[in-house]
């Protein structure tokens, strides 16, 4: 960027106003721009969000069924959405509305000191001699009396931008669309026509004029041989501002409709809209080449990938009951489910579904770098019971409350990962819990699960047996777990057991309950002593569910939870709403420490 041509004035300004965008230099517009290398600049609102699922679809790996992408800030007049380090806006129609947007955009980049940010115009546009769907790339622009000069009266008097872009960008990515597989991709010159009607007059048959149809191909022959293959209204004040500002830019076009064939547009929104998605990938492609992205390896679940995975056998899990249908998941398993699934290998569950959403948005952001307020996953259970969010290779799911719930969930989301050919799993629940002898806010990392009766182990039928499932978690896994945590964590964290309970009140040995206790205070204590003699430092209601699941199912679990209290100075929880959420959070940093050290990613900035 020429810096001796911007505007000094507004840099002075105490707070900046970027109106149209919604945006003012209070906010911490460096959080949320401060990576910012690209700005991709649409026509309509439709097509940026054709692009940002695109784009994110490809960076990230997460089928768009998985996420929506929100536009942020002011929607009133663009479209903007951030992804990776690309801005994708929709600029409007015309070249007064693409000038007021690009000029609030740059005025947000000097803000953020990005002179080095590069800008592409793309749209679908009418063309000369350019079959429909092929890509002009453009750096230089003509307006309507072919002459390449942008015009702006400016305090009364008429100014004139040159429309030649250097054509470093324009070149580089040419050559890069050539070499990825766009055959179609063509160089020439863009025509910005001054306004809709002037398209229609001058290119089209109009009853205006008499001799239209000669006029008409006249002026498109004589475009065409000036090298002009593309036409559209809104690159002239484009190319005029960056080329004065030096800003490497390029035009991109994709045709919908070529002039020298016919002047009516046939195909429909939703073609088009489908030819500027065929056309992302290129673009994510160069941003990414260009040193802009790195993709995000996680979770990028290649459908091949499903032969390289470790398969084994999961143990007593019935192979010859086919499941075509999760009822509790609401998913049939159908080739779509097995697309959507496939990949998965960690598999967080919480009890409530408003954590799971947290946890889903905070590793979209920790693991795959996808800014939180800009990002929604979405729900892949259409059910009422459970929730699911799938992040990479994370897959983050609720499992409501106690062992019924969760063996429920259990069932079903391992017949899933099974149909789906993730046989590499590790289920790791994250919950809250009642402390005994710890302090409230403590983490307890469990080894083995006991029972009401203080026993390790389920009892179950199996094959007419009762049989004692162990409940030991992963002891591999819990030690990863521990392994990842950084040595000063601003809480604590301890290894050791947990009773299961199957119910909150006079199951976990408690006075508030609805029914009156059938025990006194002495027995309380003397039972919350012997529960310390075995070591076990919280109460919860599905670890043993957990734990006897996946010894069965041969699936390495864990489990991480914080005390929401101590037990042994009352059974009310009386925490505020926002200490219980810093609590939570503390499960979601140490799951999020262990499944970082897994991953061979580069954490986002
Ligand atoms: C911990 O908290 C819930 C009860 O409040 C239960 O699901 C559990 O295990
Ligand atoms: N969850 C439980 O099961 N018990 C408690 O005391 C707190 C949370």
């Amino acid at each position: 960027m020429n810096k001796d041509r911007i505007n000094p004035f507004f840099q002075e300004f105490p707070v900046d106003y970027l109106y149209h965008l919604g945006i003012d230099t209070t906010m911490d517009i460096s959080s949320v721009f401060g990576n910012i290398k690209y700005v991709i600049f649409t026509l309509s609102n439709a097509e940026a969000k054709v692009l940002v699922n695109e784009f994110a679809r490809d960076i990230y790996c997460i089928p768009e069924e998985n996420f929506s992408y929100e536009p942020i800030y002011k929607t009133e007049r663009f479209h903007m959405y951030k992804v990776g380090v690309t801005i994708i806006i929709s600029g409007g129609v015309g070249i007064q509305s693409l000038l007021i947007c690009i000029n609030e955009v740059t005025k947000l980049m000097v803000h953020l000191k990005k002179y080095d940010v590069c800008y592409f115009k793309i749209g679908l546009s009418a063309s000369l001699g350019v079959p429909d769907g092929d890509i002009i790339i453009s750096n230089q622009v003509a307006n309507s009396t072919f002459t390449k000069t942008f015009k702006s009266i400016e305090c009364g008097t008429t100014y004139e931008y040159p429309t030649i872009l250097n054509d470093k960008m324009a070149k580089s990515f040419l050559k890069f669309s050539k070499t990825h597989g766009f055959t179609n991709v063509h160089s020439g010159i863009n025509l910005s026509a001054h306004n809709f009607t002037d398209m229609q007059i001058i290119m089209r048959n109009n009853l205006i004029y008499d001799d239209i149809t000669s006029k008409n191909k006249l002026y498109l022959s004589k475009a065409y041989d000036l090298g002009i293959r593309s036409i559209d209204m809104e690159s002239l004040s484009f190319t005029g501002f960056c080329a004065w500002l030096d800003i490497q830019a390029c035009v991109v076009n994709i045709s919908i409709v070529d002039f020298l064939v016919h002047q009516k547009i046939t195909t429909t929104m939703d073609t088009q809209l489908k030819m500027l998605a065929h056309f992302a990938p290129v673009l994510v492609a160069y941003i990414q080449k260009s040193g802009g992205l790195i993709k995000q390896l996680m979770g990028h679940f290649n459908k091949h990938q499903i032969n390289s995975y470790k398969i084994y056998q999961p143990h007593l899990l019935s192979t010859n009951v086919k499941a075509d249908y999760l009822y509790s998941l609401k998913v049939p398993i159908d080739n779509k489910t097995i697309d959507n699934f496939r990949g998965i290998k960690y598999i967080c569950m919480q009890g409530s579904s408003d954590r799971t959403k947290t946890l889903a948005k905070k590793l979209a952001q920790l693991t795959l770098g996808i800014e939180e307020i800009f990002f929604t996953p979405h729900n892949l259970f259409k059910n009422a019971f459970f929730k699911g969010y799938r992040i990479g290779n994370i897959l983050c799911v609720s499992h409501g409350m106690g062992a019924l719930s969760v063996v429920t969930l259990l069932h079903d989301i391992t017949r899933l990962m099974q149909a789906s050919g993730n046989t590499d799993l590790e289920y790791i629940r994250i919950g809250t819990s009642g402390g005994i002898n710890i302090e409230p806010g403590s983490i307890v990392i469990t080894n083995t699960a006991f029972d009401h009766g203080l026993n390790p182990g389920c009892k179950m039928p199996i094959e007419n047996n009762e049989v004692t499932v162990p409940t030991h978690m992963d002891n591999k896994l819990s030690y990863r777990i521990l392994q990842a945590q950084p040595e000063m964590l601003p809480f604590k964290l301890v290894y050791g057991n947990t009773i299961a309970a199957d119910d909150f009140y006079l199951g976990q040995c408690r006075f508030d309950g609805a029914i009156k206790p059938r025990y006194d205070k002495e027995m309380q204590q003397e039972f919350f002593k012997k529960i310390m003699e075995k070591d076990i430092y919280n109460f919860e209601m599905e670890s043993v569910a957990l734990a006897s699941f996946c010894a069965r199912a041969h699936i390495p679990a864990a489990m991480i939870a914080v005390t929401i209290l101590d037990r042994l100075h009352g059974d009310q929880v009386t925490s505020t709403s926002e200490e219980l959420a810093i609590f939570s959070d503390r499960t979601h940093t140490v799951v999020i420490a262990y499944l970082l050290s897994q991953m061979d990613i580069k954490k986002s900035s």
